[in-house]
Formats: structure tokens, sequence, C-alpha cells
């Protein structure tokens, strides 16, 4: 039997499944990006909700695939949430009522238009934003080339434009917009991305956006790896029914939100959401100390041969290698919010990469470097020279990163990254690398930061001993 609305009463008792009634709801949120991440985080947080305000369910748009369509689609938009803690619980998440893919653009943009409508979230990944080095729109990049010159929507700003325009002149009035990945100022950023583009196709629109358009900020944070056959098993187990796509993370969840909505906002409150004027502190400590480590973990610990985040903890040299670059190197470049304790978090976040419980793949958090390392380390390298503090130890993970580029030429595995042509034609060359200024800006001239980097390729290179480079 297959989940669905018709089969929510057979799960056991033990499954937590929505308590509100499910065709009382009504799309208030349009989310692009249905993947794992959002439905590990931001729908179970709707889902917290949905009982006291049933406004806000989600109608989730895939732009680049039909794949959450298919798979939830038979199932009424419903799936099972596992939460890898001590123990393991289940939660079936029913707030996403709609599943919308490209391929049904008019349905898009009417849903983006309706006065229903009052937020529009995205997890679409870095490189989704088409941003250049300076955190302007790429205008040259081919699809938003294409984009500027009239084509159909294919990126997420072209699709925006295009449905805010749908509003503007339906309208349907006010509406906020926010982005949930994992990029510093992503409020800012997501504007820029929107903004942009409809000055460029449209001044009026652009100067519409500006007087009913709201891109509040936010930091979002929870372990969720990838789905595996291991957790289908286990869901067939613990619930009863097949799920064609379960979703697991971490117990452990934060989201903390920038108050700067246009009109009113889900009662996010309610379900532990931290609302803020100023989230600067919270993302800084988050993308720093978190994804940071994270990648570090990923690049030296591929190097080293390991598989998981939890493996790589299991290595004493690596696991105390993250923990001195997370206090000694990166906390110092953090102004934590006063509610923040900078050594408090750090000792909770390497507990969670430990959790015993996740086998979050290396291979995963590798993906995208040259998206992800600006935000997660080449800040923090560029605030220690400023301060005049070293970059040796915040060299190492870079290094890791271009001798995981040439692991990867050698092996002819696929590099999962937009600058994969570029990356692996310069790998072995750190120099050319390091030249790259979409990834690492004025660093790459930098004499004190390029010395280090090639002091720890060195020191990484292939048949060394790894553990000596990690001091
Ligand atoms: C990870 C993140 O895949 C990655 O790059 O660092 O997805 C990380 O697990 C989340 O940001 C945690 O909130």
């Amino acid at each position: 039997m297959k989940l669905s609305n018709a089969t929510l009463n057979d799960l056991p008792a033990t499954v937590a499944r929505p308590t509100y009634d499910r065709t009382t709801l009504t799309a208030g949120i349009v989310h692009i990006g249905p993947g794992a991440f959002h439905r590990a985080h931001q729908a179970a947080y709707v889902d917290s909700i949905l009982g006291a305000d049933p406004r806000w369910a989600i109608s989730a748009v895939a732009l680049n695939s039909t794949g959450v369509a298919d798979a939830l689609g038979p199932q009424d938009g419903l799936y099972t949430l596992a939460l890898l803690d001590r123990e393991t619980s289940h939660r079936v998440i029913g707030s996403i009522t709609e599943l919308l893919t490209a391929h049904r653009r008019d349905a898009v943009l009417s849903r983006i238009a309706a006065p229903t409508t009052r937020l529009v979230t995205t997890t679409v990944t870095e490189k989704g934003y088409h941003l250049d080095g300076t955190g302007a729109l790429d205008v040259d990049h081919p699809a938003i080339v294409r984009e500027l010159t009239g084509a159909e929507p294919s990126t997420l700003s072209g699709w925006l434009v295009a449905g805010l325009a749908a509003r503007r002149a339906a309208g349907g009035g006010t509406i906020t917009l926010m982005s949930c990945d994992n990029l510093v100022d992503n409020g800012h950023r997501f504007r820029r991305s929107v903004r942009d583009l409809a000055a460029a196709r449209d001044p009026d629109l652009a100067m519409w956006i500006d007087d009913h358009v709201r891109f509040p900020s936010t930091m979002v944070d929870s372990i969720t790896p990838a789905t595996d056959d291991t957790l289908r098993a286990s869901i067939r187990t613990a619930t009863g029914l097949d799920d064609a796509w379960p979703i697991q993370r971490e117990g452990f969840a934060q989201w903390v939100i920038e108050d700067d909505f246009a009109g009113d906002r889900p009662p996010f409150d309610a379900a532990g959401v931290q609302f803020t004027r100023d989230v600067r502190g919270f993302e800084n400590a988050k993308l720093r100390l978190l994804n940071g480590a994270h990648s570090t973990l990923a690049y030296v610990g591929l190097l080293m041969g390991l598989t998981t985040v939890r493996d790589a903890m299991a290595t004493p040299p690596l696991a105390a290698f993250a923990e001195r670059l997370m206090r000694h190197d990166i906390a110092p470049s953090i102004q934590p919010p006063a509610e923040m304790d900078l050594s408090a978090y750090i000792d909770a976040v390497l507990a969670r990469f430990a959790n015993p419980a996740i086998a979050h793949q290396l291979a995963q958090i590798a993906w995208d470097g040259s998206q992800k390392l600006p935000y997660r380390l080449c800040d923090t390298i560029r605030d220690a020279r400023a301060a005049g503090r070293s970059v040796d130890r915040l060299a190492v993970p870079i290094a890791a990163w271009f001798r995981f580029l040439e692991l990867r030429k050698d092996s002819g595995e696929k590099l999962v990254d937009p600058r994969a042509e570029a990356l692996l034609a310069r790998a072995g060359e750190p120099a050319a690398l390091l030249a790259m200024r979409d990834v690492f800006g004025d660093l790459g001239e930098d004499v004190v930061f390029v010395a280090a980097v090639e002091r720890a390729y060195a020191a990484l290179a292939p048949g060394a001993d790894l553990a000596a480079a990690l001091v």
C-alpha cells in the first residue's frame, strides 16, 4: 500500500502525521526547488503551523525536473520524514498541497500572481541565483543572456520576473521573497538576482518590485543526507507503507529569519523559528563554522579515502584539525549575536557531525565547491588577512579542494560543479586555480595567502603522510 490521504489512518501510532484537515488548506507559500533540504526543513516547520493557520500550505515548483512531482503526486504530496537522533522517529509531512513543474508555465505564473500567495521561498543552491563575483546578476551567463533577450523563463530570476509581472498585472499586491539557501546576505543576493533582471527587461516592474516586494535574509540549518536505499527500506518497516521519496535529516533544526515581511508572516514563532532584525551574525556563524568545517572534512576526508562525515569525525587527526580550525581560525572572524555562545555553538556542531545515526556522504558535501567556498572559507580568509592573523590552517581546505579536483580529473569520476570544465582544465596548477576571480576574488593576488596554499598543497601531495599536514 502506498502513502496517500487514503492510507494516512493506516499508519502505526508511532508515526506522527498531520493533525489538521488537509482539505481546508490554501497555498499561501510558493516554494521553488522542493529538493530534500526543503522537505526536511521548511516544509516540516510549515507542517507544524498549519493547524493554527491553514493559509500557509505550500505549492511546490520544480523548475528543472519532474522527479518530485512524479514521486509525490500519486501520494497527494505526502512524504515521510525520518529524524535521525539517539532514536529515530518518523513523521508524515502534509504541508505540500500542490506540485508544479516548468511544463505548467501558466499554472506557475498564476500561483505566484494569486492574492492568496504571500510568500515565495527558494532552495535552488548557491548556483541557482546566477550571480557574478561582485554579487550582481551574471549578465554573461548564457541562460541569463537568453532571458535578457526575452526568452521564456528558465532560471530562477526569469521565472520570478515573469511571475511578478503577472502579479502586478493581476493586482495581486505585496509579497515576500525569501531565499533559504546557504549564501551570506541571501535576501540581498536574491533581490539582486531578481531585480537586476527586471531592471534590464522592464524598468517599471523593477520599480514595482521596490514598492511591493520584501526580501528578508534567513539562516537555515539541518543536516540532510540524500535519500538512499537504507532509508527507503527502514521507512517501509516503520510505516508499513510505500513512500516513493522519503527524506531523512538529523533531529536538530534551526531557522532564523530577518523580520522584514511585506504584510503578515506565517506564525512560525510557534514552531521555534527565531525572527530577528539582524540575521547576519547567525548566518556568518553557521556558514563559516558549520559549512566551512563541513567542506574541510569533505575535501581532506576524501583525500584520506574516507566516505562519511561520521568516519571523518572518527579519524582523530582530521577531527582535531577541524576543531582547531573552528576555534582558532574561524571563530575570531565572527561577531556572534548577543544570545549566541560561540564556544558552545562549536561544541554542538562537532557533536552533530559525529552523530552515529547519520551516514552523510563527504562526496555530497564536495559538490559545487566553486559556489560554496567563497561563502564558507574565502570570506573568513579575507578577514583573517585584514586582521593580521595567520591563514596557514585556513589554506589547508583550499589546497585539499585543489588535490580533490586532481583526484576527479585522474579518475574520470564526474566533478559536480557548474565550473567543472574550468576547474578540471586548471587542476594541478594551484596558481591558475587561485586566479579564478569568481571564486577567490582578490585573494588570488595576496602573496601571503598564495604562499600558504602552495605549502599546504605540497604537504597534501599523493602518497604524503596527510596527518602530518593537519597541524
Ligand atoms: C553541507 C550542507 O552539503 C553541504 O555542502 O555542508 O548541506 C549542510 O549539511 C547544511 O547546510 C546544514 O544545515
